[in-house]
């Protein structure tokens, strides 16, 4: 049964950083329950939870994938590019420590879990304003041996790689080409976002199940047709924070 990590939302989570989007008011205790649905949807996905507690300080501390990027091999733990997130790092390997040997990304390189997405044994890293080639090259040193390719990828418009592009399924992947050159990945199908929605590229597979924002009925529509299990979330509050589904857990299968 594959573990999904999640941590509460931060009391603070009004002062999260933001980059693309203008700051408007977040309910913490609407983000809280939607936060609650989606540890749910990752239950009826076939995860078992481990809830951190809050770090009421950290305010985007919430957004748990921008801290590790896990392999079977071993987990990497970055060095986030926002200097406020860069103490979310400690806690994050203390629990990954239990389940995988650590490897430690370090500076100059920045990089957010956000950036980097995986499809079989190549790994796209979006370079982003969170992302530098530097971690690029940190991160193909160390997953070489595990037999990775590891490919920088530009985003633009967005804030990281998986706003722009995420898995439907192993070989499907929902994109807003608007943001990423689809041309940069290979052997996969595509599923184009809908044209009034650029931000519905972040969608979460977790086996055969899809977690996928209610906000986004049009792209969803192309999502039914796959036959994945499609279980659909309110996350609007904490995308006010500029996080998506993929943001708010990290997997470890
Ligand atoms: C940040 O700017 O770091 C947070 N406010 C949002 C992080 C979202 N994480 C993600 O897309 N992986």
């Amino acid at each position: 049964m594959p573990i999904a990590i999640t941590r509460a939302v931060s009391r603070s989570i009004v002062n999260c950083e933001l980059t693309h989007f203008q700051r408007t008011e977040i309910d913490l205790q609407i983000a809280r329950q939607q936060h609650y649905q989606y540890e749910q949807a990752l239950k009826s996905a076939g995860c078992e939870i481990i809830s951190l507690p809050e770090m009421p300080d950290l305010a985007d501390s919430v957004f748990v994938e921008d801290i590790a990027v896990i392999f079977d091999e071993a987990a990497i733990i970055t060095n986030p590019g926002a200097i406020s997130r860069r103490p979310e790092t400690d806690s994050i390997a203390e629990v990954l420590r239990q389940h995988r040997k650590l490897i430690f990304i370090e500076p100059p390189a920045t990089i957010d879990g956000g950036d980097v997405l995986v499809v079989g044994k190549t790994i796209y890293i979006g370079l982003s304003s969170r992302t530098n080639d530097e971690a690029v090259s940190q991160m193909a040193a160390h997953l070489d041996d595990f037999g990775y390719q590891v490919i920088g990828v530009e985003v633009k418009g967005c804030l990281h790689l998986k706003s722009a592009v995420t898995k439907v399924s192993s070989a499907t992947l929902l994109i807003n080409p608007a943001w990423v050159d689809k041309s940069r990945f290979s052997d996969v199908n595509f599923t184009v976002v809908d044209e009034d929605e650029p931000f519905g590229a972040n969608c979460l597979s977790i086996g055969d199940s899809v977690i996928y924002p209610k906000t986004f009925p049009e792209t969803r529509k192309k999502l039914e047709d796959f036959g994945s299990k499609l279980i659909v979330v309110d996350a609007d509050e904490l995308a006010k924070a500029e996080g998506a589904v993929t943001c708010c857990s990290l997997i470890v299968n």
